[in-house]
């Protein structure tokens, strides 16, 4: 009894430790964001004005693209030579009769010693095929996104969450549709998409853990223990196998691969960005609250900041980002160049009112100071009238949206995507 009252007391102080600390590092106050000079995503490194669309994809976009792989999130050390796909599963009528479910496993080292992905695929019956397609991932398996039974539960290590049933590190049966309300799976198909989705943490499990596990080991050079610091972590990794999937939905012929919107979530909103920055395959990237390291400025150091993401996750980026923990202004481009990046493809970029963490005014302004580089490109990226109103979307090429409420992907959310993904992606 007494010593359960100084376990409780001892949880207490160290929470509320934990919170002073934020209290005094976290800056939620507009007047306390520092003057910054944002790098020019138009001007060269040696001052020289981009002025011709070629000019952005022969010079300017490779030399903004390698200070991302080398300074943020980190190269992708080379190709695997084995991967292979195995279709575990199809199901014409899953979802009473909806949907064909396809459940494929993509075999990093093309066998089963190695790390692997598994893809669930929702395809509407109902809709004329090949189909656009929305790729995100998740973070407690495919079983998460829906009840329907027929999915396979996740092999790989997942965060504990008694609340969803996984203990252990391991899913069980009762996390079954835990995160449906994230995923409106009948709505996305009966809007003529299908959905494809696969857990993050097959690619690369989310805790730190020195790079032993996950694919980066797979490129390991003899000798080598860890990606060297202009080398991946594990939001590259994650994004890499994003790439890998959409070399799956290439070969499938439900799915229109030209017409695949990478979507994510939080740190997999940063993934969904990258992803399309690197692979430019991805005809629309969605990135929901992404924040730091993100879509926000990281100049505006407002919420989280750099050195807070490295030191909370330092296995997210690559090792050199570290060196600019608290030196932002040091840093060679800021995320607007990283939405630039994407251009000309349409981005659609969200924030919450309570998410201030995400810093929602950080990511709005990414959005518009990415829009020269659409314009470039003879598109409109953020419309000139657009303002950060809470419930109004603006949809440019570049689209955004406030809501009320917290850091979350809501069934709202999901209707401004689907409206997003209508005006570019259907025929
Ligand atoms: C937070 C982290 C954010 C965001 C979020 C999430 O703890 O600070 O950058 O990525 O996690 O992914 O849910």
């Amino acid at each position: 009894m007494v010593k359960t009252f100084f376990y409780i007391l001892f949880g207490v102080l160290l929470l509320w430790g934990d919170n002073l600390l934020l209290a005094q590092q976290i800056n939620y106050d507009e007047s306390k964001v520092p003057a910054y000079t944002l790098p020019d995503p138009l001007v060269m490194e040696n001052g020289v004005k981009v002025t011709t669309p070629a000019q952005w994809w022969k010079q300017r976009r490779s030399a903004i693209l390698k200070i991302f792989d080398e300074n943020v999130y980190g190269k992708v050390p080379g190709k695997l030579q084995h991967i292979t796909f195995r279709v575990r599963e199809i199901s014409r009528k899953a979802l009473d009769g909806l949907a064909i479910r396809k459940q494929v496993t993509v075999l990093f080292t093309g066998n089963d010693s190695g790390p692997k992905m598994d893809l669930l695929i929702y395809i509407p019956n109902s809709s004329k095929k090949p189909l656009p397609a929305f790729l995100g991932l998740n973070f407690y398996g495919n079983q998460t996104v829906c009840k329907d039974t027929g999915i396979f539960l996740c092999r790989s290590w997942v965060r504990n969450n008694p609340d969803f049933g996984i203990y252990d590190h391991r899913a069980t049966g009762a996390s079954r549709g835990v995160r449906a309300s994230r995923w409106p799976v009948k709505k996305i198909l009966a809007s003529g998409y299908a959905l494809v989705t696969a857990c993050y943490n097959d690619i690369d499990p989310d805790f730190d853990d020195g790079f032993q596990n996950g694919v980066q080991p797979l490129f390991y050079k003899p000798g080598q223990q860890r990606p060297a610091p202009d080398e991946w972590g594990a939001i590259a990794a994650w994004a890499w196998g994003l790439s890998r999937a959409l070399d799956y939905l290439e070969t499938d012929p439900d799915i229109d691969a030209g017409r695949v919107a990478v979507m994510g979530h939080s740190r997999l909103g940063k993934t969904a960005l990258w992803a399309a920055a690197e692979d430019q395959r991805f005809a629309m990237a969605i990135s929901n609250m992404s924040g730091c390291g993100g879509a926000a400025l990281s100049r505006r150091q407002y919420g989280e900041t750099v050195e807070r993401i490295n030191t909370s996750f330092p296995h997210w980026f690559c090792a050199n980002f570290k060196m600019y923990n608290d030196h932002e202004d040091a840093l060679p481009v800021d995320q607007h160049e990283l939405i630039a990046l994407i251009a000309p493809r349409p981005v659609y970029i969200t924030a919450a009112v309570e998410d201030r963490w995400a810093d929602p005014k950080g990511m709005f302004l990414a959005a518009r100071y990415a829009t020269p580089v659409y314009r470039l490109l003879g598109k409109t990226g953020l419309p000139d009238h657009a303002e950060m109103i809470p419930g109004k979307p603006v949809m440019g090429t570049i689209g955004f949206h406030i809501r009320p409420g917290m850091h979350d992907v809501t069934s709202y959310d999901w209707q401004q995507f689907l409206l997003f993904a209508n005006k570019f992606l259907k025929k």
